[in-house]
């Protein structure tokens, strides 16, 4: 397997998608990815031989294709190493998995996945208002756990005090909660203000450009 420095990159994404997160961290890595429109709810054919699992976003780097978060925000921390996109030493990188996980196997996974794909849990149509319902708490649990989090730290990224792939992640949910009809900036505080901070980054500027549904 080779990601090394230098490879061509290619990010399949769609607007308002978690993509949103890959993207942000390859810009931060100074990579002008080429961009492949891959849209929810109209994955072609073709993408499927891309990613059998029928998901964005999808990395490559070379011949090499990535798909998952976690994964694919390590192999862009690994193609621009000065950058330091999962954190500054062990102990930070050590906190950006456990960052990711959680975000990507709880709160994406349960918490969005139960709220708009409840037939993902459950066939009966008639238990998705209730498998929605229980999502819903997942998320606000979720994000109160996160505004927890970040008050209680005195860093000023959610992994010590530079960028790293966990902030671009958090945006995506920060800009989901809206959609979920969740008021972020009033609820979640510490969250918003983290969130506030990183849309003035360049790199957000950009990426939103082209997520353009995300809020
Ligand atoms: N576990 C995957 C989840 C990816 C995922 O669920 N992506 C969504 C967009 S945010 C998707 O492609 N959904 C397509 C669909 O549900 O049909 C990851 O971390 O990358």
């Amino acid at each position: 397997m080779a990601i090394a420095p230098g490879s061509p990159v290619k990010l399949w994404y769609s607007p308002g998608a978690c993509s949103f997160a890959a993207h942000i961290a390859l810009l931060e890595a100074g990579l002008q990815p080429e961009l492949i429109l891959a849209q929810t709810g109209k994955m072609t054919e073709e993408f499927a031989h891309v990613n059998p699992k029928m998901r964005v976003p999808v990395l490559a780097v070379g011949d090499e294709v990535i798909t998952e978060m976690p994964a694919i925000l390590t192999a862009i921390s690994a193609l621009n190493p000065t950058r330091q996109l999962l954190g500054q030493n062990t102990a930070e990188i050590v906190r950006s998995y456990e960052w990711l996980n959680y975000l990507s196997g709880t709160l994406h996974g349960q918490g969005y996945g139960g709220l708009w794909r409840p037939e993902r849990f459950v066939s009966d149509e008639s238990l998705h208002a209730a498998v929605q319902e229980r999502a819903r708490q997942t998320i606000k649990d979720c994000c109160a756990f996160i505004d927890g989090k970040l008050s209680e730290s005195k860093s000023t990224n959610s992994v010590g005090d530079s960028f790293t792939g966990v902030d671009a992640f958090l945006m995506v949910f920060y800009m989901w909660g809206f959609r979920a009809n969740i008021n972020m900036d009033t609820d979640y505080p510490a969250y918003a203000a983290l969130a506030h901070r990183l849309l003035q980054r360049e790199s957000v500027i950009e990426a939103r450009k082209v997520h353009v549904h995300m809020c």
